[in-house]
């Protein structure tokens, strides 16, 4: 054995002692203000970590407290969440032995990538020496000696690396840390550890280990690009904002604000951008797109020129490509990833979204723009309207019918206090919330729809508990989604990570039934119902599944409710209680709020014997051809 020797030249470390050192001592920077970079970890041993990763979280680990998931999966959705929360400055990382553990990894890197969210991912691997191999839980790749599974996580990582010698952590390191900083770049970064080489010595230069601080830069825009959009804000009639994440993730909130009260734009926000206009401005549309406002909508549809600020500009913002139908209309995009500042063949700003705002309020203020005052009332209307259906309509009770969702999002609404936060990521939650939430009361809505991964929120949430320590977190999910992931409550039991889990229970994957109904005329295998011996298919009676003694189980308190004075106490019971709560609200199967008029590309077969899909077939093709549009 050798003798650990300290020096200040050089220490002898294992791999993974040093990796856990270098670890603590990475902070992140931006506007005068440092943090821990990766402030804990998560992780789950097996023997390709235990004996290596988990001997130096042991003997280094002081600084670097562990954490204890129940699912691998579900930690890189607990880092996902964190790195949210901290608008990207801060994350976890997420440790899994060789194998199964690793790989169950992979859904949280993609979700990480797809969002552009910070996550550092510690997957063991195959022995280096490959000598004693296969070793328990090894790929025998066919033609490659030197692919294991960990290679799944190549197409979802920004960055990956095989440690196959541990002073390759002296370029690997820095590398990582740059790339989860970088905001054009970051994403999962993984570091594939070999179970033989973690427990390897190796004589690391002590300077290594000193306190290094990542600043997280503001690209600043090129002035000319800001005087080219200036020039369309002068010529443009009917211009419209899309916020995106990249607002929050710069804390662009007040230039948006400021530039779009400045000029008279209206604002429609996408889900990663909800919540970017935090007052209650009139200018201010709510979501955009296919679960958008029917407001924002139909002020996507005559825009004349659209100002695309930190997005994507996925499918359900664009309407697949039929939102926007000014014959001239442009965009300028904004973004500090140069890929998305160039969609659409928009005028690119590759900048900072702060940065970029106040430059271009600035050079617009110099110009003399200023709202249009006849814009301005015709969107007062259109926003009325919307608002009015809001209150009078989707709000209310429907006679004869228990509580819809859109209902429980309104009276949890009511019930939201400014601090308190919101998550949701798959089946209709995103969308209904996307529409329905009024942010403007100073609750977060933290929509996670890049990858809309069922299993997402629940985790998630605690990462946001863990940023958040004042307020609620409000998990919203279907039943569905609480079937596939329920088990962080112990996690969240565990560390008294106190989260208030909403489980709308409408039997079954209803937002698919929907979608099924609507692109094939029927629907089959979306709800929890039994197999019927007639027919042989699972149209049978609906399987009863105890939600709330499930949740007490796991260390919840739990409450079913089916009325709105039942939620209303649920939720202020559970505003008042420590622990982890679960309220199991009953809701209508198939009530969904009002559509927003975008189209979504959801093909039909094309051939069928089927009269019905027939007919959705033609439907189908005449609002394509008719609507679908491709910008360049
Ligand atoms: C991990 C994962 N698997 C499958 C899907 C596809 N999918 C999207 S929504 C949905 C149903 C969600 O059901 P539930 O959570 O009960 O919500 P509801 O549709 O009833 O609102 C499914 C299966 C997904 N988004 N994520």
């Amino acid at each position: 054995m050798r003798a650990q020797v300290e020096s200040p030249k050089s220490i002898c470390l294992t791999m993974a002692q040093a990796l856990v050192k270098y670890l603590t001592v990475q902070y992140s920077e931006r506007d005068g203000k440092q943090r821990r970079l990766i402030p804990a970890v998560f992780g789950i041993f097996g023997h390709g970590n235990v004996a290596g990763l988990g001997q130096a979280l042991y003997e280094c680990g002081q600084d670097l407290p562990y954490y204890q998931p129940c699912n691998e999966q579900s930690m890189v959705h607990t880092a996902a969440g964190f790195a949210k929360a901290n608008n990207r400055l801060a994350t976890l990382a997420c440790a899994a032995s060789i194998g199964p553990g690793s790989t169950n990894m992979v859904t949280g890197a993609a979700l990480a990538t797809i969002n552009r969210l910070p996550v550092l991912l510690l997957p063991s691997d195959y022995y280096a020496t490959r000598r004693q191999g296969p070793v328990l839980q090894q790929l025998e790749h066919p033609i490659s000696s030197d692919v294991s599974v960990n290679d799944c996580f190549r197409p979802v990582s920004r960055f990956f690396d095989r440690i196959s010698r541990p002073e390759q952590l002296l370029t690997a390191l820095p590398e990582a840390m740059r790339v989860l900083t970088d905001p054009a770049e970051t994403g999962a970064v993984t570091l594939s550890l070999p179970q033989d080489i973690q427990m390897q010595a190796y004589n690391f230069p002590g300077r290594f280990f000193a306190k290094r601080v990542w600043t997280v830069e503001r690209r600043p825009p090129v002035e000319s690009r800001i005087k080219e959009a200036v020039a369309l804000l002068r010529n443009a009639k009917r211009p419209m904002i899309i916020a995106g994440g990249g607002v929050h993730y710069s804390q662009a909130w007040d230039e948006l604000e400021s530039f779009s009260e400045q000029c008279g734009i209206p604002v429609g926000e996408t889900f990663a951008g909800k919540g970017s206009v935090r007052k209650a401005s009139p200018l201010l549309l709510g979501g955009l797109g296919v679960t958008g406002t029917p407001a924002a909508g139909r002020v996507a549809s005559q825009a004349d020129l659209v100002i695309c600020i930190g997005t994507r500009l996925t499918d359900f913002t664009t309407g697949s490509q039929t939102a926007f139908n000014h014959p001239e209309v442009k965009f300028i995009g904004i973004n500090v990833c140069s890929r998305d500042a160039f969609k659409q063949g928009a005028l690119a700003i590759t900048a900072d979204a702060g940065e970029a705002l106040r430059a271009l309020s600035k050079a617009a203020a110099a110009e003399g723009i200023k709202p249009r005052a006849a814009y301005l009332e015709e969107i007062r209307k259109i926003k009325a309207e919307w608002e009015k259906q809001l209150q009078e309509e989707v709000f209310q009770p429907t006679p004869g019918e228990g509580m819809s969702q859109g209902e429980v999002i309104g009276i949890l609404n009511e019930e939201s206090k400014a601090g308190d936060s919101v998550v949701a990521a798959a089946g209709s939650p995103p969308g209904d919330f996307h529409k329905l939430w009024d942010t403007s009361r100073g609750a977060a809505c933290q929509i996670e729809f890049g990858y809309s991964c069922m299993a997402y929120e629940l985790p998630a949430g605690l990462g946001f508990r863990m940023a958040q320590p004042q307020g609620e977190v409000y998990v919203f999910i279907g039943d569905g989604t609480y079937l596939m992931n329920p088990t962080e409550l112990v996690t969240a039991a565990q560390e008294d990570l106190k989260i208030t889990v909403i489980v709308s229970e409408n039997h079954g994957f209803q937002c698919i039934r929907s979608l099924q109904l609507n692109r094939t005329g029927h629907t089959f295998g979306n709800e929890f119902r039994k197999r019927d011996p007639k027919t042989n298919q699972l149209d049978g009676d609906f399987v009863k599944i105890d939600f709330v003694k499930n949740a007490e189980s796991l260390g919840a308190r739990a409450w079913h409710a089916t009325t709105r004075e039942e939620l209303r106490k649920a939720l202020r019971e559970a505003r008042e209680e420590n622990r982890t709560c679960v309220i199991v609200a009953e809701t209508e199967k198939y009530h969904f709020p009002p559509g927003s008029g975008v189209w979504w590309d959801v093909a039909v077969a094309e051939v069928s014997q089927d009269p019905a899909t027939q007919k959705l077939r033609q439907e189908y093709e005449e609002t394509k051809n008719k609507l679908q549009r491709v910008h360049y």
